[in-house]
């Protein structure tokens, strides 16, 4: 027999069960949304659910260690990532190494020391930079490789690599190349002047433009220097050929701009016309080389993109929104022919 005394234990007993249950539901609804934690250094990581961040950092402070001042490519790479930087509202630690990798490790030992939330570099060279990224790994802090790749055995010491495909580009010329050779008897005497030597943009452009001439088998490359992207050493190296080589050159592949630009001096002071006597193909895409493939001194202009800032700054913050990022970034490019070039030089900003 139930008395009412117990009538009403037994409701308050199914009513304080009620409630419990109701409150621990809300409490672990909160704890449903996925965490991800975000290596962000010392600091620990940054929190967020995977639907939006909690809160868009505003005090993301980003290390980048910038290879050197070589070229104008390198001095509008360099402009780029300071003005996206300074639009996306991050504190930019900026190196310039001039060149060296010692300084480049430098920096980005410093970065670490300084508890940066982002390292980004622009490594001048694809070896060599195993042990410095472990370090920056065991920092917990998340890298960024830009604009030339690297080569390591463990690909998850960098989150994204933001880059042109150079082996593409050396496709490109060769391809331009063959098109502009097809009714012209062998055989073809090429001449090439490389970057740094060990650099991905000399090593890969170079690979592509031998894969693609090698369809012809009188296309023979009789000379290959390396002239550091440089117009001094374009000159140079170039002097040194025709003093060599003579008027036997048909063509110059330069692997970038201003190594171009360089030999066209030197062959006009040898006395040959540059974009006749010798076909001239180059890669980059800056305002004076434009100027000289519309001057008919230059023959085709093969694009490579340093106006990485934006994509930069992008990953980064999405990186500290604890977003993934895809492994490979690739920059949109096209080819520059004589038929355009009036126009496209007019509008570079570079
Ligand atoms: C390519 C870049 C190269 C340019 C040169 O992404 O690394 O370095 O082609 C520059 O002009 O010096």
């Amino acid at each position: 027999m139930i008395t009412p005394y117990s009538r009403l234990l037994l409701l308050s007993v199914f009513l304080v069960l009620f409630v419990a249950a109701a409150v621990g539901c809300v409490s672990n609804s909160s704890s449903t949304a996925t965490r991800t934690p975000v290596p962000t250094g010392e600091k620990g990581p940054v929190e967020t659910t995977d639907e939006i961040p909690i809160a868009s950092r505003q005090d993301i402070k980003l290390g980048f260690s910038q290879l050197g001042s070589e070229s104008d490519w390198r001095l509008a790479n360099t402009a780029s990532i300071r003005e996206a930087a300074k639009e996306a509202g991050i504190e930019l630690l900026f190196d310039n190494a001039e060149q060296s990798q010692e300084k480049q490790i430098e920096a980005i030992r410093r970065f670490i020391a300084q508890k940066v939330d982002v390292i980004a570099f622009s490594p001048v060279v694809q070896s060599g930079w195993e042990p410095i990224m472990k370090e920056v790994k065991q920092a917990g802090i998340p890298m960024i490789v830009s604009d030339r790749s690297v080569e390591v055995s463990d690909s998850s010491l960098y989150v994204t690599f933001i880059g042109s495909d150079f082996t593409e580009e050396g496709r490109k010329a060769g391809k331009y190349l063959l098109d502009k050779m097809r009714d012209v008897p062998g055989p073809v005497v090429i001449a090439e002047l490389k970057g740094t030597e060990g650099s991905a943009p000399s090593v890969e452009r170079g690979k592509g433009f031998r894969e693609i001439i090698a369809k012809r088998e009188d296309f023979q490359i009789v000379s290959s220097e390396y002239a550091n992207f440089t117009q001094k050493e374009g000159k140079e190296a170039m002097r040194a050929l025709l003093r060599e080589q003579g008027s036997r050159i048909d063509a110059l592949f330069a692997h970038n701009d201003d190594m171009a630009l360089g030999a066209i001096e030197a062959i006009e002071e040898f006395g040959l016309r540059p974009g006749e006597d010798i076909v001239i193909l180059s890669v980059d895409g800056t305002r004076k080389a434009l100027e000289m493939l519309a001057a008919g001194k230059i023959n085709v202009v093969v694009e490579c993109n340093p106006l990485l800032g934006p994509n930069l700054m992008q990953a980064v913050k999405e990186l500290m929104a604890g977003r993934t990022l895809p492994k490979r970034i690739v920059t949109p490019e096209s080819v520059f022919t004589q038929a355009i070039a009036e126009k496209a030089a007019s509008g570079r900003k570079y």
